[in-house]
């Protein structure tokens, strides 16, 4: 099915050399961690579960290096990308997936559950499709408060299949909200291929039946999310209302950590992998452009490689949560309030 194509206006023509380098700065960032992140995880200093970015950062890249640090993003269980992009700090990410207390929820979310307010990153979610309705109400504070701030929902294939994405959309639509969102087509949702559960052929195509636009793009070329994400992000913030950004792409890893991956064959991910890494198609681009060469890209992944390894530093050396703390900071209830509940 081909893509349901828009010349956007190329924007980043435009940028000043540092911001395209800066893009492939984030995206080796993130590919950083997450290796980094596999290998502690197999080696048990993680807890939990974990599900790799691999293979899709520059749909991160690309749509955050559009976003002020004020808007809002909302992200899903695969979050670790969105967070790095949207600026969260390496160490306290680190730190809570290692389970410690100097983590961004002290050590008690984990993985699933990185949010920090204060850069706009409203959470990661382990609910598939939790995501839409958080960013529908944080489209609306904007509305309501006249600032002027966007809110761009991050979610899967196999997510675009949840009621919430039907209500969030429609609400959206309905009261013009500036809110992106931005669908990560990485072809697969677990073990079920996106043919197999989703009733179109194009996830853009569902725009249409909420009045909006959508559009389809290679999610593996951050030029291509740059310049989309450039040009509807400014209409959201014009005033211009939603619109559904696919983004399309391929999960490199597995589902989660420790997969089996029954469900594919090693040729395929391979395959996809070597004609299609994100990374190194932007590294080719840049270096015949002249815009960067080898010793410079290496000298990104020297950087990103020390950052990691500090901010695992940092989670080793800290703390676990105090066992007095287990209740605190939740929303349901407080001992301190229905203590009978805890005896
Ligand atoms: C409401 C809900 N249903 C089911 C699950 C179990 N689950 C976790 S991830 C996942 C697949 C999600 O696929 P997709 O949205 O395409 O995202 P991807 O994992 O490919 O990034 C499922 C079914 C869940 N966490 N929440």
């Amino acid at each position: 099915m081909p893509y349901q194509k828009r010349e956007f206006p190329n924007k980043f023509a435009d940028l000043p050399k540092e911001e395209k380098i800066g893009l492939l700065r984030t995206m080796i960032r993130i590919r950083s961690f997450e290796t980094r992140v596999e290998e502690l995880f197999l080696n048990r200093k993680i807890p939990g579960f974990v599900h790799l970015y691999i293979g899709e950062e520059a749909i991160a890249s690309g749509v955050m290096a559009n976003l002020a640090k004020s808007d809002w993003i909302t992200s899903t269980h695969r979050g670790h990308g969105h967070a790095i992009a949207k600026g969260a700090q390496i160490n306290r990410m680190m730190a809570e997936l290692f389970g410690k207390k100097t983590g961004y929820c002290k050590g008690k979310g984990g993985s699933m559950h990185i949010a920090d307010f204060s850069i706009g990153m409203l959470g990661a979610n382990g609910v598939v499709g939790g995501g839409y309705n958080i960013a529908v109400g944080a489209g609306m504070s904007s509305i309501i408060k006249k600032s002027g701030q966007v809110a761009a929902c991050f979610f899967g294939d196999g997510a675009s299949n949840r009621g919430t994405f039907h209500e969030a959309l429609n609400l959206a639509a309905v009261w013009k909200l500036p809110v992106l969102f931005v669908n990560e087509n990485n072809q697969w949702a677990s073990t079920t291929p996106v043919s197999y559960a989703t009733s179109v052929a194009r996830i853009a195509d569902r725009a249409k039946s909420y009045g909006i636009e959508g559009y389809t793009i290679d999610g593996n070329n951050v030029i291509e999310v740059y310049n989309a994400a450039a040009a509807l992000v400014e209409a959201a913030r014009k005033g211009k209302g939603p619109a559904l950004l696919e983004c399309v792409t391929y999960r490199i890893k597995g589902h989660f950590v420790g997969d089996p991956e029954k469900y594919r064959t090693r040729e395929e991910v391979q395959k996809h992998f070597t004609e299609n890494d994100p990374i190194k198609r932007y590294i080719t681009y840049l270096e015949e452009k002249g815009v960067i060469d080898e010793a410079g890209v290496e000298a990104i992944e020297a950087d990103a490689v020390r950052e990691v390894a500090e901010g695992e530093k940092f989670a080793e050396e800290s703390p676990y949560p105090e066992k007095e703390d287990a209740y605190n900071d939740l929303f349901s209830f407080s001992p301190n309030e229905f203590p009978e509940v805890v005896k």
